[in-house]
């Protein structure tokens, strides 16, 4: 909470008892939030931002929203920006780990306070944000190891695996891979033959799955893509190629968005982990408690599932992104 929300307070506090103002102006005044979102790379970041913008809405909470379009920099000169305009809050999705030292600083010196949703920072000093919320990633990457392994129990290999990473940098990419790696690396049936960034999307995910199917073909029997829209991307190579998603390939993705189970449904898609974006709740209620002066747990992880494409007919009305 800034000096000038206390000062403000104190001055129409003073104001009001001398009559100088009417009790009316004496309301709380709207608390303020600096919001510095990744991008639009994928359906879960579209999901993710709504969460945001109706939940602020919801709780009367002025939003200040900024699309950095998966560019660090632009997220920097954004959150400089609230900094500039004297938020009462910030909050941020760090497109990567790292980078984010100075301009948490410069939050700090300015007495703003910071929280991390979505990912999370690598930070020396991890006072520069009072909280993290967001899933566990390398979670969801063991839960993806723990399903393939399962399924392929009876498969004496070798087990080919191609990988689509997340943003190069980002804790999803990073931890995901750790976590999934954990698992299938204690059986060296498991080989990951081929692994490169799609960076999130479906344009390159796809991209990406071309150039695994023109070195590897038919060598490949599984696809470990660190989020549904690359894995959707990568289906559409795969059926240009003449192959089965989910037949000749097995298929594995994280996010459980509703482009997932419209794949799982129609039978080009194994499983795929949930990641929930719907963070909107749970970011304004902190929000409202640090501006209160109370205190915020370090971590808030969120609760996820995993979804094969055995139960998505049943769970696809459920689903709210
Ligand atoms: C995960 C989030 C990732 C999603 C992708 O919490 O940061 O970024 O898995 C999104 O779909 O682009």
């Amino acid at each position: 909470m800034t000096l000038n929300r206390r000062t403000l307070t104190a001055a129409m506090a003073a104001a009001s008892l001398t009559g100088a103002l009417p009790l009316s102006a004496f309301a709380q005044k709207k608390i303020v939030l600096g919001f510095a979102q990744v991008g639009a790379e994928s359906e879960w970041r579209t999901a993710n931002t709504e969460s945001i913008k109706s939940s602020a809405a919801e709780a009367g909470i002025d939003l200040k929203f900024s699309d950095a379009q998966q560019k660090q920099e632009n997220q920097i000169k954004a959150i400089r920006s609230y900094i500039a305009q004297k938020v009462d809050v910030i909050a941020f999705s760090p497109v990567v780990e790292t980078g984010f030292e100075t301009v948490l600083r410069e939050a700090k010196a300015a007495k703003i306070p910071v929280v991390l949703t979505d990912r999370s920072v690598k930070v020396k000093d991890d006072s520069l944000y009072v909280t993290f919320m967001g899933s566990d990633f390398i979670e969801e990457g063991r839960k993806a190891g723990r399903w393939l392994v399962d399924k392929m129990k009876d498969n004496p290999g070798p087990v080919n695996i191609v990988e689509l990473q997340g943003t190069v940098g980002s804790a999803p990419a990073i931890d995901r891979k750790k976590g999934f790696e954990e698992i299938i690396g204690k059986d060296p049936k498991f080989k990951i033959i081929r692994s490169q960034t799609g960076d999130f999307t479906r344009a390159k995910g796809k991209e990406v799955m071309e150039a695994f199917l023109k070195a590897e073909g038919k060598k490949i029997n599984v696809l470990y893509a660190h989020n549904d829209d690359m894995a959707i991307g990568a289906i559409q190579a795969i059926e240009e190629a003449g192959m089965k998603p989910a037949k000749d390939i097995t298929i594995i993705s994280i996010d459980a968005v509703k482009g997932a189970f419209e794949a799982m449904m129609a039978g080009k898609l194994n499983v795929s982990v949930e990641c929930s974006p719907l963070l909107g709740p749970q970011l304004m209620s902190a929000v409202k408690d640090i501006v209160a002066g109370k205190p915020v747990p370090k971590r808030i992880i969120t609760q996820e599932g995993i979804f094969p494409m055995e139960v998505a007919a049943a769970e696809f009305p459920k689903r709210k992104y």
